[in-house]
Parts: C-alpha cells; sequence; structure tokens
C-alpha cells in the first residue's frame, strides 16, 4: 500500500510537471526528451536571404523545382526579350533616325507566333503547377499519425489525438529587456537548444520525421495561417472548419514558422516551431506527457512499455483500487 502511494505520488508529480508544461519542463524526469539544439540557418531565415528557404519535404523539394528551375528562368528570358525590343525600338525608331514612320499595320505571321507562343509558355508552367497543388493536396494515407493544431490570439496549442490525446500549448519565449510579451515563459536563451528570438517557443510541436503526418488546422477566435516555409507548409487555421494537409519532413531537424494570417495585436508573436524527432524519440517524448500512448497501441499497452515502473505499476495496481491512488495523487 505504501509503496502504491510513492508510485501515484509519483506519478502525480509527472503529470504535474508536464501538466504546466513550461519552462521547467527541462527536468527530464521522465529521461527521455530534451529539446533538440536547431542548426543555425536550417529551417530558420537567413542574414541576407532572397531566395526560398532550403527545403526539407519532397514536397518543397519540387515546389522549389518549379520556381527555381521552370518560373525563374522563364521570366528571366520573358524580361530580357522585351527590354532588347525596347532597346531597339528606341535607338532604330526614334525621330531622328526614322523619320519617316512605317504604316504597317497587319502582320498574319507575327500575330500568330505571338499568340501561340506566349500559350505554349503557360502549358508549359501549368503542367507542373496543376500536378505540384494535385500532390498538396492528396489525401493522408489510412493509419498516418493524425495532429491537430488550433491557432489562438497568440499562441498555437497541439493536439494528439492518437497518441492519448494530451496538449501541448506553445508560446513564444520572452525578449530579454524588452515588455513581457508572454507571462510566466522565460526569456529565449536562457536555454542551450534555444533558436532564434521571435521563433523559439517554449514547447515545441514535436512530430516524427519521415513519415507522413495529418495535420488537422483550426483556429479558436480568429483566422490565422500556420506556415513554415522550410516544410513548404501553409494552411489557413479558420474557426469552425478543419483544414487538413499531409506534412512530410526528411530530416531530423527544428523547423521555424509564423502565423501568416494578420490576427491581431500579437500577431507578430506566435511563432511556430516544429522539431522532427525520428520514431523512437517521439515516442519518448510522448510519453512524457500525461496520458501519452503511443500510437497504434492500446493505453495499457503503452503503460507498460516503459521496462522498469511497468512492473511496479502493475503491482500497485493490483494492491490499491484506482480510486485509492487517485485520492493519494490529489493529496500529494
Ligand atoms: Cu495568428
Amino acid at each position: 500500500m505504501a509503496r502504491s502511494l510513492v508510485v501515484a505520488a509519483f506519478s502525480s508529480t509527472l503529470a504535474v510537471s508536464s501538466a504546466i508544461a513550461a519552462p521547467a519542463a527541462e527536468a527530464t524526469s521522465a529521461g527521455s526528451y530534451t529539446p533538440m539544439k536547431p542548426t543555425p540557418g536550417i529551417g530558420m531565415p537567413v542574414e541576407g536571404g532572397i531566395g526560398l528557404q532550403q527545403q526539407y519535404s519532397k514536397l518543397g523539394e519540387y515546389g522549389e523545382w518549379i520556381h527555381d528551375g521552370v518560373l525563374m528562368p522563364i521570366i528571366t528570358v520573358i524580361t530580357l526579350f522585351v527590354l532588347l525590343l525596347l532597346v531597339i525600338i528606341a535607338v532604330r525608331y526614334n525621330r531622328r533616325a526614322n523619320p519617316v514612320a512605317s504604316k504597317t499595320s497587319h502582320n498574319t505571321i507575327l500575330e500568330v507566333v505571338w499568340t501561340l507562343v506566349p500559350v505554349l509558355i503557360l502549358i508549359g508552367i501549368a503542367v507542373p503547377s496543376i500536378d505540384l497543388i494535385a500532390k498538396q493536396y492528396k489525401p493522408a494515407p489510412k493509419g498516418a499519425l493524425t495532429i491537430k493544431v488550433t491557432g489562438n490570439q497568440w499562441f498555437w496549442t497541439y493536439g494528439y489525438p492518437d497518441n492519448g490525446d494530451f496538449e501541448v500549448v506553445s508560446n513564444m519565449l520572452n525578449l530579454p529587456g524588452q515588455p513581457t510579451i508572454n507571462n510566466g515563459v522565460r526569456e529565449v536563451g536562457s536555454q542551450p537548444w534555444d533558436g532564434p528570438s521571435h521563433l523559439e517557443v517554449d514547447n515545441r510541436m514535436v512530430v516524427p520525421v519521415g513519415e507522413p503526418i495529418r495535420l488537422q488546422i483550426t483556429a479558436a477566435d480568429v483566422i490565422h495561417s500556420f506556415a513554415v516555409p522550410s516544410l513548404w507548409f501553409k494552411l489557413d487555421a479558420v474557426p469552425g472548419r478543419i483544414n487538413e494537409k499531409v506534412l512530410l519532413v526528411e530530416k531530423p531537424g527544428v523547423y521555424y514558422g509564423q502565423c501568416s494570417e494578420l490576427c491581431g495585436a500579437k500577431h507578430g508573436y506566435m511563432p511556430i516551431a516544429v522539431e522532427a524527432l525520428p520514431r523512437p524519440q517521439y515516442d519518448a517524448w510522448v510519453l512524457t506527457h500525461a496520458g501519452g500512448v503511443i500510437d497504434g497501441q492500446k493505453p495499457a499497452a503503452a503503460a507498460a512499455a516503459p521496462a522498469a515502473p511497468a512492473a511496479v505499476a502493475t503491482e500497485a495496481a493490483s494492491e490499491a483500487p484506482a480510486a485509492d491512488s487517485t485520492a493519494a495523487a490529489t493529496a500529494e
């Protein structure tokens, strides 16, 4: 009985620490999650950058190819061609160089060409563009992990319905020497794994790497937009409606984004931090949350997963009625 009290007390401490889910969460009481240190320049904007951020998803690489490999060359050629025509006209057909203007008003061949060529260019652009749109909205495969993203004024919450339905509240870290933005949240730079200011949060959205994830996006108050440039992801978060899109991160890492729909006074202070971890580490992170369950397993099976506490928990369960341990937990 005494032992079951200890177990109950221990698990309630765990539950409380992860429920507060904030600055002190780095105390790895469950021993299984330390936030990843982001790599500078990856998954975040870079100083002086003018192109797209480096992409870490299949769709992103495809989109980047359409932008850099198809659209930009076509735009460049067209722009230079038009500039060349303008220069030729200005030099050769000005009043001094060409005092008697031509009276030509029709040229069938020329008109056919300047109609057909742009049509062909547009078709050439449309084929990969429509293909990309279709791929972007391909539904997630059956059995894909679902994560629910909710935009709030002015923070994000991430729900994990397949992992025991716990919720992570994600607030931007405060800025040293500046007025407090989020009460009770630590300052950026106070932990070794903190990323850039204005982008780092207290609790990141942790996802498994290399597998399609069904993101269901909604909002609790006004329209927000969930956008992570390096993962080629942007989808509006609309109250009363669920928007869905697949997220697939190719490489473990931390990827930052921001709310991308004007949503009120602190719109600029609700960043997004996605941390992609290999499956075993993701599962370990899940188990640090009260009620966290590895997806595809029943709650009981998941409880037995961590090797050591399993035996104790079973023993405790057989010794003490559930109501008793709950009472002990409450007392604690
Ligand atoms: Cu917003």
